[in-house]
């Protein structure tokens, strides 16, 4: 409704319709192509909003302009000299009155639409670390985390083959490893919270833009119309890295949702480790490779190497190789002030396997292992 008054006044504004290429121009500027009802409400808000500026200041200006043109003091104008004209201040009162009461009924409608989280098909909670995203689906029971995957030499490197990598990649810094995804036309709550500091969780083509803060818990919706892929990032200033947390956000049929839910679930019972079992060397080793590649090669590189003097070699480093205690808590709490961050999150066994993967790769051969009770010790 909104959209053909618009188009409408556009119409009009334009007197013949040439104002219309330009609009097209102006759409690579624009909001991104609205994918939910919420996201097109506030595209035709931000529209209409825009298009009253446009008006008041054409007005406004135009009044201005004439008046200091055509009654100047030179072609013998003289000012009147009247005072408190009630009629004028009446008028100068109502009308931005008008206006503003018909700007704030629409963006009050759609205020409350963008609130009403009630009755949603599915709910996904969503976790904000320092710094990726973590995704827990309530009711399907699938968990897992969403870390940056673009590499991060390719994003520290400044020399111009550097440069050009990055330029040809459409995607640097908006693309995933684990993305999520949503069946398309169901109405999908997002529960939202903070481990750390606060992020915040915005997806432009959704309309969705949500705080994530440690100790509260918010709340937000969507529901996506066509299949895709939809990017956005965590909108959080403060803090070096919330720009390297993207969101990537696949929406797909609600078949291929369901099969992707298994998929998950067989993928997770895999990664299962039994709690109470046993770790020799070898088998902690083996576990942690994989969680080495999962969180920390990115930075650490797969030969352990690192990329120094940015992220250091962990093979021959003094930690990697050196007590045990400094090398668990130095994973476990991180470096405050560097790149390296808490891995607390992990589990015990993810924890004790990825730390003695360490300690026995590469150059290091301490041949001693951290054991997931000794995780476990840590965090009481
Ligand atoms: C985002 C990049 C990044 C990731 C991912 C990362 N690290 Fe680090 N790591 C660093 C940086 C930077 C340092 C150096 C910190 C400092 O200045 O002392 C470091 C230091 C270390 C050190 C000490 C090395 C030394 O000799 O000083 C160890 C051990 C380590 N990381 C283990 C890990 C493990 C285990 C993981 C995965 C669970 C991991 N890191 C993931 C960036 C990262
Ligand atoms: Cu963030």
């Amino acid at each position: 409704m909104i959209s053909k008054w618009i188009k409408g006044i556009g119409f009009a504004v334009a007197g013949v319709g040439n104002l219309m290429p330009m609009l097209a121009i102006a759409s690579d500027y624009n909001l991104q192509t609205p994918q939910t009802v919420i996201a097109r409400e506030i595209y035709d808000l931000h529209t209409l909003i825009f298009v009253i500026c446009c008006v008041i200041f054409v007005v406004v200006f135009g009044a201005m302009t004439y008046s200091i043109i055509m009654h100047r003091k030179s072609v013998g104008h003289k000012a009147e000299q009247f005072h408190e004209n009630t009629t004028v201040e009446i008028i100068w009162t109502i009308i931005p009155f008008v206006i503003l009461i018909g700007m704030a009924i629409p963006a009050a409608k759609t205020i409350i639409a963008m609130k009403d989280t009630s009755s949603p098909d599915m709910t996904i909670k969503v976790t904000g670390y320092q710094w990726k995203w973590g995704y827990d689906y309530l009711q399907e029971g699938v968990s897992f985390y969403s870390s940056l995957a673009t590499p991060r030499d390719s994003i520290t490197d400044n020399s111009p083959e550097g440069r050009k990598t990055r330029e040809a990649n459409p995607h640097y810094l908006l693309e995933v490893d684990n993305p999520v995804v949503v069946p398309t036309g169901k109405k999908v709550r997002i529960i939202l919270t903070a481990n750390d500091v606060i992020h915040a969780w915005w997806v432009p083509a959704f309309g969705v833009k949500q705080d994530a803060i440690p100790g509260f818990v918010r709340d937000t919706w969507f529901k996506v119309d066509k299949p895709g892929v939809y990017r956005g990032q965590c909108a959080e200033l403060c803090g070096k890295e919330h720009g390297f947390m993207p969101i990537v956000v696949e929406a797909v049929e609600p078949e291929k949702y369901t099969q992707w839910v298994a998929e998950q679930k067989k993928k997770m019972a895999a990664q299962q480790d039994d709690p109470n079992k046993v770790f020799t060397l070898d088998e902690l080793k083996a576990r942690g490779e994989k969680v080495y590649a999962a969180n920390c090669q990115v930075c650490h590189q797969p030969n352990g190497m690192g990329t120094p003097p940015a992220f250091p070699a962990l093979s021959g480093s003094k930690i990697a190789g050196g007590p045990k205690d400094a090398h668990l808590n130095l994973v476990f709490n991180g470096k405050p002030g560097t790149a390296m961050a808490s891995f607390k999150q992990l589990s015990d066994v993810e924890l004790a396997a990825v730390i003695t993967f360490e300690r026995n790769s590469w150059n290091n051969k301490t041949g001693d292992m951290i054991s997931p009770a000794d995780v476990k010790n840590l965090r009481k």
